[in-house]
């Protein structure tokens, strides 16, 4: 019998992101014998958001507040691996989830997955890359509520900062797409959206970063001739928010 509590504080105006690397706990359909339980507040007086057991890596799930609890519990038999999972720290915009990333790989999915996203959400994402690369994509899972032309849910991939880029694709369905999604920039945005009927199991993109030969160029020649303050301070800023409380941390015995 064991138990193991963790605990996150975000900044006031931000919330709490925490997602499973791995996770590898004693099944059971109640989770009554070992389990992971997400709380929504300081301490696990406060409501659960969901009580975890089996094995479903990449699941995500945000708090509404500054405040996350973790407790992880198990019992007097039966051990499987243990988790691991990481927090960060997202903007509440809508109180949702709405999320930014400068580091890569990393990955994207719909609120939920790989249970069911809610209706009527939008999800904006961005992703950055340093100046000099560009940003790939690429789906892993497909399933979100079909139409022609994805008039009711629908992940939309902008080719840069925000909704008013080019589109790069536009995905509905169950089919998941082939193709590698690059941006032409440093940037690309990811828009969730679901309407307010009929949901499904969302999807999931990892997307990494890759050096644009042509950029490389430029900024080899650019480094030459320009002032020595090479990274501006959009970036900087922008990084600030996901700074991770633990980058990582694990309930295992090493
Ligand atoms: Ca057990
Ligand atoms: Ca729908």
């Amino acid at each position: 019998m064991s138990d193991n509590i963790v605990f996150a504080l975000a900044p006031t105006s931000y919330t709490v992101l925490f997602t499973f690397i791995e996770l590898d706990i004693e099944d059971h359909f109640d989770c009554r014998y070992d389990w992971v339980g997400l709380y929504d507040g300081p301490n696990d007086g406060f409501p659960s958001l969901r009580y975890f057991c089996g094995h479903f890596p990449g699941v995500s799930m945000v708090s509404h507040g500054p405040y996350m609890t973790v407790i992880f519990s198990s019992d007097g038999s039966k051990n499987d691996r243990g988790y691991k999972a990481s927090f960060d720290f997202v903007q509440e915009n809508d109180g949702t989830c709405n999320a930014m990333y400068t580091t890569a790989p990393g990955e994207v999915t719909s609120p939920n997955y790989p249970f069911e996203y809610p209706e009527a959400v939008e999800c904006v994402t961005h992703i950055q890359a340093p100046m000099g690369q560009i940003v790939s994509l690429v789906f892993f899972d497909m399933g979100i509520e079909f139409n022609d032309e994805c008039i009711y849910d629908s992940v939309i991939v902008y080719d840069g900062a925000g909704d008013l880029a080019p589109e790069i694709g536009r995905f509905c369905g169950e089919e998941v797409p082939t193709e590698e999604l690059i941006s032409s920039g440093h940037d690309m945005t990811i828009v969730f959206s679901s309407d307010g009927s009929i949901t499904s199991t969302g999807f999931r993109v990892i997307f990494n970063f890759r050096a644009n030969s042509a950029w490389s160029d430029l900024e080899g020649l650019r480094s030459e001739t320009r002032p020595s303050q090479v990274t501006n301070q959009r970036e900087e800023h922008l990084t600030h928010p996901r700074r991770p409380l633990h980058d990582r941390f694990d309930n295992r015995a090493s």
